[in-house]
């Protein structure tokens, strides 16, 4: 127990430290008074049960959890429209105090559950009273919308260990498919917002002249 603590306490600190740092860009956005492409952010270690299970099922060593278990730090950035998903990114890819190593697009390519989200893998430097350890972190940017689907498949996934039945296979399917409508709408709704927007601003400015 003593050497899992001493493990996962870096990953506690980047977790931590991750948490502070990217829910600060938000409150920049809100300072701006500009919509911000983050709606909150979450983050957790993995239980060391999971740690363990995921371990075996994707043949890790214990040795190598380090290099191969890229998700032992997950964050998570909830959007409000798709497209805030690629402005995350783009911002993420200008920070300076990590390394992007692999991004994983499920949006365009949405895995067979019907799960979509964007994975961004990170090495980020940890300072510790024994020097700088460089640790992987996964952030998952995705809409509320793909946020409910995955937290409810996830949740039954656990109860039915990953085994569905037919039919809730099927409803989960569906459940994707109304996911993803209401993100389309919602974007179609907002250009729309927008467009109105710009209309209405035009019109305010001809009549100041
Ligand atoms: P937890 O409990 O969230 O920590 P693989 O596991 O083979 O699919 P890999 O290589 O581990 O993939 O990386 P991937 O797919 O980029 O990230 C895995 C994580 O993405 C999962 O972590 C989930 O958080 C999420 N995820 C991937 N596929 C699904 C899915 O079909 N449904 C849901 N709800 N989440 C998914 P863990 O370790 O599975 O679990």
């Amino acid at each position: 127990m003593e050497q899992w603590n001493d493990f996962l306490a870096p990953y506690k600190q980047a977790i931590e430290e991750l948490k502070v740092k990217l829910k600060g860009m938000r409150t920049e956005f809100d300072r701006d008074h500009v919509h911000s492409p983050i709606e909150f952010v979450t983050g957790r270690v993995k239980p060391i049960v999971s740690i363990l299970d995921k371990a075996v099922q994707k043949n890790i060593p214990l040795d190598k959890l380090d290099t191969e278990m890229q998700d032992i730090a997950g964050l998570r950035m909830m959007c409000q429209f798709v497209d805030d998903i690629r402005k995350v990114v783009e911002l993420l890819r200008l920070r300076n105090d990590f390394e992007i190593v692999e991004e994983r697009d499920y949006i365009s390519h949405k895995k067979v559950s019907g799960y979509r989200s964007y994975h961004v893998v990170i090495r980020y430097p940890v300072q510790t009273i024994h020097g700088e350890k460089k640790l992987l972190a996964e952030i998952q940017i995705r809409t509320l919308s793909m946020n409910f689907w995955a937290t409810i498949e996830h949740s039954l996934s656990y109860k039915y260990r990953g085994d569905f039945p037919e039919d809730i296979q099927n409803r989960l399917q569906r459940a994707a498919e109304a996911a993803y409508l209401l993100d389309e709408e919602m974007s179609q709704i907002r250009i729309e917002i927008q467009e109105a927007q710009r209309i209405f601003s035009r019109k305010k400015d001809t009549q100041n002249h």
